[in-house]
């Protein structure tokens, strides 16, 4: 065998054998004992495939403009808010295991099978970053799978997701220099990256762990002036006690919650968006950003928070209820924590 030929049986050989993510999604969900999430994944990949060639082209075809509306929480939507929200749409009513979805491009809770046996719930952010739009970086996707606990019934949806089901599953897809998939089925968190040449996404990193100490820090510093009490002691923490005691040592943040976060999962370090003068409640939406993310973020060992309880106490009240948010290394996290209640005291 010549070099190149050797390349070439190497290269299929890794292809062929590699972990896909529906052979990772099947497995891992006969092991937690909810076979049919595979295929709900397998869909949830699909429309992050489809989204990806459409965030690609979205340029050239000139779609990156607002449309002239607003989403529930006030938001100018743009032409991609809108398809990728229809993609997501038209895929998990493909999956057939779904009621309802709440997205953020919709205002109330969009039925599908909910007279049938369909038995999640999920919620969706179909472009989180959209302001990195116009400038062709990254972007990202945000979903929540949330278990229903009266499948069959259409009657009283939106209560049943605020106070009764549970979130068993959360992931994003970033849309970067690569396309990435992270999920996680509330144990253990995987990470697949796009193979354009062969349409699938292949396990990437396996059993991500977000490191305890080291990375950076990643807050909209231009609303200082605008934040709740404690958050700039925080900042100050960290931009002045030396990297060898074990805190974040950068500053990167890029607008899209998905990119920053992904590089905190990998590297360390902490996300923060905290509560403002312009948003008193925060801004960061908590059924499909905050709580899947949360999940996310705690299944790879790392602390989600709102500044003052863990992301998965704070109670539901609303489908595009915002809060506070804070992600991350353990530890920076429960230093953020302090700071705030310092403040408070
Ligand atoms: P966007 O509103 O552009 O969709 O999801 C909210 C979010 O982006 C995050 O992705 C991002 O980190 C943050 O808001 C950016 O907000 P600021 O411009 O206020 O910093």
């Amino acid at each position: 065998m010549n070099d190149s030929s050797f390349q070439r049986a190497d290269r299929v050989e890794r292809s062929s054998r590699a972990t896909t993510l529906p052979r990772h999604a099947a497995a891992r969900a006969a092991e937690r004992g909810e076979p049919r999430f595979a295929t709900l994944v397998s869909e949830i990949a699909f429309a992050a495939k489809v989204v990806a060639r459409e965030a690609r082209q979205a340029a050239p075809t000139g779609r990156l403009g607002t449309v002239g509306s607003a989403n529930a929480s006030g938001d100018a939507q743009k032409e991609l808010d809108l398809v990728a929200n229809r993609i997501f749409l038209d895929c998990l009513e493909a999956s057939g295991l779904v009621a309802g979805v709440v997205s953020e491009e919709l205002e109330g809770v969009e039925l599908q099978r909910c007279s049938g046996d369909a038995e999640y719930f999920v919620c969706l952010d179909p472009i989180d970053g959209s302001s990195n739009l116009e400038v062709g970086t990254s972007l990202g996707s945000i979903f929540g799978v949330y278990r229903r606990t009266r499948p069959g019934s259409c009657e009283g949806v939106e209560q049943e997701l605020l106070n009764e089901s549970s979130l068993v599953a959360g992931g994003y897809v970033l849309y970067g220099a690569a396309t990435a998939f992270v999920y996680t089925l509330g144990e253990g968190v995987d990470g697949f990256v796009l193979d354009q040449g062969i349409g699938e996404f292949l396990l990437s990193h396996p059993d991500i762990r977000c490191p305890q100490s080291g990375g950076g820090y990643s807050i909209n510093t231009g609303n200082s002036h605008l934040w709740e009490p404690g958050v700039l002691d925080f900042v100050r923490h960290v931009d002045t006690v030396a990297p060898d005691a074990g805190l974040p040592y950068t500053l990167r943040y890029s607008g899209a919650l998905m990119a920053d976060l992904h590089r905190i999962l990998l590297e360390g370090g902490v996300y923060c968006y905290p509560a403002d003068k312009d948003h008193p409640e925060g801004k960061l939406r908590l059924l499909y950003e905050a709580a899947p993310l949360g999940l996310l973020v705690e299944a790879a060992g790392g602390r989600a928070s709102s500044g003052r309880e863990r992301i998965p106490e704070v109670p539901r009240r609303a489908l595009h209820q915002t809060t506070s948010l804070a992600l991350g290394s353990a530890g920076y996290v429960a230093t953020y924590e302090r700071f705030l209640a310092e403040a408070a005291a």
